[in-house]
């Protein structure tokens, strides 16, 4: 497994937060409030501590990581010490599917999850595969993911049947194509080895463009790239860098073609055992991380961009595709969402997709 570790800001975290701080909380959070401890208040009084799990698919210095660190220490401080959450960065508990697993049988209390990952079980979650349906600009991809029913709503009630409760929906950036070889046009991707992620409907997209896609976990993605096991990957700018993809890809392509959306979900049954002044902390706490995040990530990705430009030690040539050549990916890209409409989902996925689509349109 290929990490290369770095702190991004001074706000990073180490992953436990280990306090034994006890403070008037509520009496009864009972098995599904997490791992809870009786404590002597000021006041002499029993109360409780909350130790709760958070997983993220990222490491120290990632947008997601540096999310739950910096949630994790809103939380803490909100509640004068009485929630601790320890975050995990990824690997520490096994695979992305492993994390998604471990957050449905209540292992952890809280994770982030990329759609790309649970596309075999929520079917209509690959909504985010379908590229150039978002608007490019990411502050109004970011509003439509703050205030969308098809998606805090339609979507969500889907996730929540297979005991993931999405929170909150963020970009961590628009994604962008690194290969072995240059990749302006469709043809450029004629027999292309394609690293994607698990999601039947991602490498479906790639299919349309005529590409050979192979689903990996990111941990093996740099020595797969490195041994030409794959020619290429999509990926935000700050992950690119951050992972070191660049060093072993010779071009990355300016393609904006998608956004990279991440989900803070948390356990359901845990989330509706807990009292109702701690849920109304966790809500309020997500919704000041929406700006939060995207300002990580418009940070990360626009300095990490320059990082890759002047790393002459590594050489990538990096190339933006013009209007006229994303207009070709753009036809090629349409008939997925047919195919998704057709082949992937049934009457609630199409209505989420037609609902989702009309807020698109409203914000354009
Ligand atoms: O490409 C991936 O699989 C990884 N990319 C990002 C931006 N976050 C985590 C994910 O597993």
């Amino acid at each position: 497994m290929f990490f290369k570790k770095r702190g991004w800001k001074s706000f990073a975290v180490a992953g436990a937060l280990t306090l034994a701080l006890a403070a008037c909380g509520s009496e009864d959070a009972g098995t599904d409030g997490g791992t809870v401890d009786e404590g002597a208040g000021d006041d002499g009084a029993a109360a409780e501590t909350y130790n709760w799990q958070f997983v993220t698919e990222e490491v120290q210095g990632q947008v997601q990581y540096e999310y739950a660190a910096e949630f994790a220490e809103l939380i803490n401080e909100k509640s004068d010490g009485q929630i601790n959450i320890d975050v995990f960065e990824f690997g520490q508990l096994g695979s992305e599917v492993d994390q998604v697993e471990q957050l449905q049988n209540g292992i952890v209390e809280f994770a982030i999850v990329s759609p790309g990952f649970t596309g075999g079980m929520v079917a209509e979650g690959q909504v985010f595969a379908l590229q150039f349906l978002f608007p490019d600009d990411q502050e109004v991809t970011q509003e439509i993911l703050n205030t969308s029913e098809a998606l805090n709503t339609h979507l969500a009630g889907m996730y929540e049947a297979h005991n993931i409760k999405p929170l909150a929906f963020f970009t961590e950036g628009a994604m962008q194509w690194t290969g072995s070889s240059q990749l302006r046009t469709p043809a450029d991707f004629e027999n292309f080895k394609m690293r994607t992620q698990e999601s039947p409907l991602i490498m479906e997209s790639y299919r349309a463009y005529g590409a050979d896609p192979s689903p990996l976990s990111w941990s093996e993605l740099y020595t797969s790239l490195d041994r030409g096991v794959v020619d290429g990957q999509e990926n935000p700018i700050f992950f690119i860098e951050d992972a070191s993809f660049h060093e072993v890809q010779d071009h990355m392509t300016i393609s904006n073609h998608n956004n990279y959306v991440a989900m803070t979900t948390v356990n359901p049954d845990f989330y509706n055992g807990l009292p109702e002044d701690i849920r109304a902390l966790i809500d309020e706490t997500v919704e000041e991380m929406q700006p939060r995040v995207f300002e990580m990530q418009a940070e990360m990705n626009e300095a990490l961009l320059e990082s890759i430009e002047n790393d002459t030690a590594n050489p990538t040539e990096v190339y933006e595709l013009t209007e006229e050549e994303r207009e070709a990916f753009r036809e090629l890209a349409l008939p997925v969402r047919d195919f998704f409409r057709d082949e992937v989902v049934g009457d609630e996925g199409r209505e989420m997709l037609e609902l989702l689509e009309e807020e698109i349109a409203a914000q354009q």
